[in-house]
């Protein structure tokens, strides 16, 4: 039977791209992301159909359970959604207000006619399709939850028990390039803790393996997925017995490897940026190679100018393709299928 949500949480440590990964869910870019700690508070992004891709966006703003202190702000685009967020965050105390943006997820962006053909193969048909999986409607959000950052930190796992939704489908992201496994078993535990109470058992969480382009990137043979993989599994279905008391074998769990920031990126090569002129679009390309497909946002953000939709060429998109399917995303698309 098929199972509808009400919500998608993302939790891990912090760092591991939960809020890159809910941008790319939200085909969006909201959700404050950084190279350190940067979301602080509980994010919202709460979907309104009615909200279309440039329309104007609120958001509100609640001290911890108190509901009338409301305030509402209205934005122009998402840039602007974004640095408030980040200002929000950074003024109040940030683990005691609770953010919530109302916007419309999944919309269509703004392109010739070419771009459409390639984006409705790519990116957004498989969001769209992740997003029709779950039912979405009107009221539907992501939830970003802040990292878990330290072992002792124990108002972000308050945070769970207060603030996971219960008829929600859980990701929970690793960090490919995490060694810490003291940390992500004390956040993975409290988190099954809850969905105990919650009378719920693990299978409601989604387990992603986030910046597996770390595995192209590194020549350490002892680096390498099926390790990473296998080691994760081995803590989950560990903490799995002791709190459900039931064994899983390997072929039950499934952890998806995904590159978030490599996925954004290659969604926004196709419909947020401009190129001038052709040069830079080739040095682009050169950059994404070079690299080893390795361009996120905000490096993206800075390398180029304006004009994509005149650039056209088979060779881009084919480095659009193997980023976006490198990415894992699809992979997720069709696991929920089965859910
Ligand atoms: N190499 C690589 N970097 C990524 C990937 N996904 C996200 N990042 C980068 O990792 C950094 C952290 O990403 P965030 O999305 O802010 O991570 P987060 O889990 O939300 O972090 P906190 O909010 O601080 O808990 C950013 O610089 C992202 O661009 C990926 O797939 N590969
Ligand atoms: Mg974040």
């Amino acid at each position: 039977m098929k199972r509808y949500f009400t919500s998608i949480s993302l939790i891990g440590s912090t760092s591991s791209g939960k809020s890159t990964l809910g941008n790319l869910l939200a085909g969006r870019r909201v959700f404050p992301s950084g190279v350190q700690e940067t979301t602080t508070s509980v994010v919202d992004v709460i979907h309104q159909k009615m909200l279309n891709h440039r329309s104007n966006i609120f958001m509100t703003k609640l001290s911890d359970k108190q509901s009338d202190g409301i305030q509402t702000i209205q934005f122009e685009s998402d840039a602007e959604v974004m640095s408030n967020l980040n200002m929000l965050m950074s003024l109040y105390s940030a683990s005691n207000i609770h953010l919530k943006i109302k916007l419309s997820m999944n919309t269509k962006p703004k392109l010739g006619k070419k771009w459409l053909r390639y984006y409705f193969h790519n990116v957004y048909l498989r969001r769209k399709k992740l997003l029709d999986e779950l039912e979405i409607r009107d009221g539907f959000f992501i939830r970003d939850f802040p990292g878990f950052q330290h072992e002792t930190d124990n108002n972000r796992l308050t945070l769970l028990e207060n603030y996971l939704d219960r008829d929600g489908l859980i990701l929970f992201v690793f960090n490919a390039e995490e060694t810490d496994d003291v940390k992500e078993n004390k956040l993975l535990g409290r988190l099954f803790d809850v969905l105990h109470r919650q009378n719920r058992n693990w299978q409601s969480v989604i387990f992603l393996l986030n910046r597996m382009d770390a595995f192209y990137r590194d020549s350490d043979p002892d680096v390498n997925l099926t390790n990473a993989l296998t080691a994760r599994k081995q803590r989950i279905r560990k903490l799995i017995y002791e709190k459900w008391k039931k064994r899983i074998t390997d072929s039950e769990l499934t952890i998806i490897p995904v590159a978030a920031g490599l996925a954004l990126s290659s969604e926004l090569l196709c419909w947020q940026t401009d190129f001038t002129t052709e040069s830079e679009c080739k040095n682009l390309k050169e950059h994404v190679v070079d690299y080893g497909l390795c361009l996120l946002p905000d490096e993206l953000t800075n390398t180029l100018s304006r004009n994509v939709n005149k650039w056209y060429s088979k060779q881009w998109l084919q480095v659009y393709n193997a980023i976006y399917f490198s990415s894992g995303m699809h992979t997720l698309v069709e696991k929920l299928k089965f859910m």
